[in-house]
């Protein structure tokens, strides 16, 4: 396990020293709609992740937001979002990050979510206390809804805009405060390390929640994902502390 914790953390570190230098450097656009852009340099990225852990682990098979690569059937699937935060990068806000997870079996039991901007690792893996930077840490032990902060992310369609808002709404009149900060692999690393009590959103990919799963289910909190039958593999989550109660049906 020690060995895929490692090449994720190098892969994620690399990736992470590609966006930073990018980050002050022209776009390029492949595409945009609405409420979504899509850059060269998520494509680049994620070349460069598969190209080092693929190399090392020359069996495994690799799933992420810009392609798949090896066999989808095999035991290891590495799991990967390689810009999560693509908008926000495009408009020069340094809120983003490279998320990258290894499901055995259909278990993820490594997740690893780097931020090039701040330099933060988070690190987890199955049966074992996450690291950030390599401190150990805990979700928040907040249950007071009235006195937590939430994040929710409306993604990128119409259809979760106008699932998303009513709940967005409910929220902001329950909670402390309420946050979109735009990328999902960041919301699920700021509630296993305590900076967010809970972070919901309708619509996601694995890719953008993989890692940050392993984060808080080690880290004492609890992920409820449940594949939207109206999307094709689409999710909502609802992650949180494990205690505060966000009484939503
Ligand atoms: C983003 C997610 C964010 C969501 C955006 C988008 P991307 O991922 O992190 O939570 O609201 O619509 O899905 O596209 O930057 O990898």
């Amino acid at each position: 396990m020690k060995h895929y914790r490692d090449a994720a953390e190098n892969a994620a570190r690399a990736a992470g020293d590609l966006l930073r230098t990018a980050f002050h450097m022209p776009r390029r656009v492949n595409s945009a709609e609405a409420h979504d852009i899509k850059l060269a340099i998520d494509v680049e990225t994620q070349e460069l992740i598969t190209r080092l852990l693929l190399e090392e682990f020359p069996q495994h098979s690799l799933y992420g937001e810009e392609g798949i690569t090896g066999d989808q059937s095999s035991e290891h699937q590495w799991v990967v979002d390689p810009l999560d935060g693509t908008v926000n990068f495009f408009y020069g806000i340094p809120h983003f990050c490279v998320s990258i997870a290894l499901r055995w079996k259909n278990e993820i039991i490594v997740g690893v979510i780097y931020d090039p901007v701040r330099d933060e690792l988070w690190t987890g893996q199955k049966g074992e206390a996450p690291t950030l930077n390599g401190t150990p840490f805990r979700v928040s032990d907040r249950a007071d809804l009235a006195e937590a902060v939430i994040s929710v992310g409306l993604s990128k369609t119409g259809e979760t805009i106008r699932s998303g808002l009513p709940l967005l709404q409910e929220m902001a009149h329950r909670a402390r405060k309420c946050r979109l900060l735009g990328s999902a692999a960041l919301d699920m690393a700021y509630v296993a390390c305590g900076r967010l009590d809970a972070y919901i959103e309708q619509g996601i990919s694995l890719w953008d929640i993989a890692a940050g799963w392993i984060l808080i289910e080690t880290a004492g909190g609890v992920v409820d994902m449940k594949p939207r039958t109206d999307m094709k593999d689409r999710y909502s989550v609802i992650a949180s502390n494990g205690v505060v109660n966000l009484g939503l049906k």
